[in-house]
């Protein structure tokens, strides 16, 4: 029997699509998938979804599905993050020979992966942490791919990894080797995170306008922004979601307000204090989504309230826009900055021009900016070192405050938008209050502090009672 090229564990909804798409290309795949928990269909279920043309095996004993793929060995694994990983390293150890590579697609924490890299390097194989983004659709035409590890491993699957990749605006794959151990994991959690931010912009823009417009009326103006700079696919899929609608009434407005989420957002934002970064505007739409779970304390609380809006200020539309522009950048600026610092601590040298190129096309947060940042990084160390995007943000700055006074006039929560201006407003900030806080430390702590106008940054304690 000739053997696979590659080989896919996990029929769900991601993998199922990755499958489709390897073997729509052109190459021999073996897949898996367990049958117990009553999931004996999942195999025959998807080979319903192939087709002749395809040169597919499927397989529900593990030892015949590595037996069935070259060597050495390239095992995506497509199942869900945590336990379920070491569960399936574990189950598949045995049968595997030096030099195998397993490829794990999931959304693992890179922690996670970085440990996995060090277990398995002392079994021999290698242990790829691969970031895929594109939910479903992605997945099944063309993802964007993350892949860190060694660079030896990622030479061995890139031919299958970068076939099934999407394509960037000039025919490049939108797939290229990050870095070793977890950093193929680590940039696909601050892709998410950058994600979370960029979704809650749009959310608060959207109760903003909601106060005097129609779902229709937002989508028109949302349309015409996606027209210009600041078009996105995100931008793009909430025109659709408010246009959407149902035996003539919103799908939306159907839709109950409580965000859920699946802890990337909270994992790019604990990073981030592990690793002394900045990300408020990922925080903050964390915290936005927990709020908004907090469901019945809201409606009791909001009954209380004796009033509405105070007073209801109509927005100006070309203001908000100019904002909403100014917060995505310090947003991506964030982003940018939690990988910069993650990729100095962990020695990953990641290319945040390559990154921002991979994430042209493909994923969640794929973009017209993200086109332009692919340029910024190639001549920037940093967003704000570029001489366009820094006057775009000291330009931004009446448009940004007077969209916060949007928000208190109508008394809508704009937690995302404050962010992006509280991080402006304190990096452009020379002094700050922080004197006072290390007289504080000193006073009830001894913590010492330093002096201003002292070059050898010595440090004093003062007796304060
Ligand atoms: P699904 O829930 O659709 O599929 C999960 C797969 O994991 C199924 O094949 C399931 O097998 C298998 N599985 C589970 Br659950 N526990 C297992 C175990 N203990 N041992 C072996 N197999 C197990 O998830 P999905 O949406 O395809 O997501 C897969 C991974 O990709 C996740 O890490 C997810 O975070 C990530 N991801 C998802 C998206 C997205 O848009 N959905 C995007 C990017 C990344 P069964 O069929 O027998 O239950």
């Amino acid at each position: 029997m000739s053997k696979s090229t590659i080989g896919v564990i996990g029929l769900g909804v991601m993998g199922s699509s990755l499958s489709l798409n390897i073997a729509e290309k052109g190459f021999a795949l073996s897949v898996y998938n367990r049958t117990e928990q009553g999931e004996a269909h999942v195999l025959s279920d998807f080979l319903k979804r192939t087709d002749e043309s395809m040169n597919i095996k499927g397989f529900t004993e593990l030892k015949n599905f590595v037996d069935s793929l070259e060597r050495p060995r390239k095992i995506l694994i497509m199942i869900k993050a945590g336990n379920a990983i070491d569960g399936v390293i574990e189950a598949m150890l045995p049968f595997l020979s030096e030099g195998d590579i397993l490829i794990d697609g999931g959304n693992s924490h890179y922690l996670a992966t970085n440990r996995r890299v060090t277990y398995l390097k002392n079994e021999k194989i290698n242990f790829v942490g691969c970031g895929v983004s594109g939910g479903e659709e992605g997945a099944r035409r063309g993802p964007s791919i993350m892949p860190g590890g060694t660079k030896d491993s990622y030479a061995k699957i890139a031919p299958v990894l970068e076939a099934i990749a999407a394509k960037d605006n000039h025919g490049k794959t939108c797939c290229t080797y990050v870095g070793e151990e977890g950093s193929g994991h680590f940039i696909k959690m601050v892709h998410n995170g950058i994600e979370y931010a960029e979704m809650q912009l749009l959310a608060e823009i959207y109760a903003l306008l909601s106060v005097t417009k129609t779902n229709d009326d937002i989508a028109q103006i949302f349309s015409e922004w996606n027209k210009t700079d600041i078009s996105s696919y995100l931008l793009e899929i909430t025109i659709d979601i408010l246009q959407k609608k149902e035996n003539g009434e919103s799908v939306l407005d159907t839709i109950l307000d409580k965000a859920g989420n699946k802890g990337t957002g909270s994992w790019s934002t604990k990073a981030a204090f592990d690793l002394g970064a900045i990300n408020t505007m990922m925080s903050s739409s964390v915290f936005a989504r927990y709020i908004s779970s907090f469901k019945d304390q809201r409606k009791q609380l909001s009954k209380k309230l004796k009033k509405g809006p105070s007073h209801e200020v109509t927005v100006d539309t070309s203001v908000l826009k100019n904002a909403y522009r100014f917060a995505r950048v310090v947003n991506h600026h964030q982003g940018f900055e939690l990988m910069k610092l993650a990729s100095k601590e962990f020695h990953w040298h990641l290319n945040l021009s390559e990154i921002a190129r991979i994430w042209t096309n493909g994923c969640i947060i794929r973009s017209e900016f993200m086109e332009t940042s692919i340029n910024i990084f190639k001549h920037n160390d940093n967003y704000i070192e570029d001489a366009t995007i820094l006057e775009l943000l000291m330009s931004s700055e009446e448009a940004i405050k007077k969209s916060i006074s949007y928000s208190l006039s109508n008394r809508v929560a704009f937690d995302a938008f404050w962010s992006a201006y509280n991080y402006w407003i304190a990096i452009t900030t020379e002094r700050l209050p922080a004197n006072l806080i290390q007289a504080q430390r000193d006073y009830f702590g001894a913590h010492t502090y330093q002096k201003v106008n002292d070059p050898e940054g010595q440090f004093f304690h003062t007796k304060w009672y």
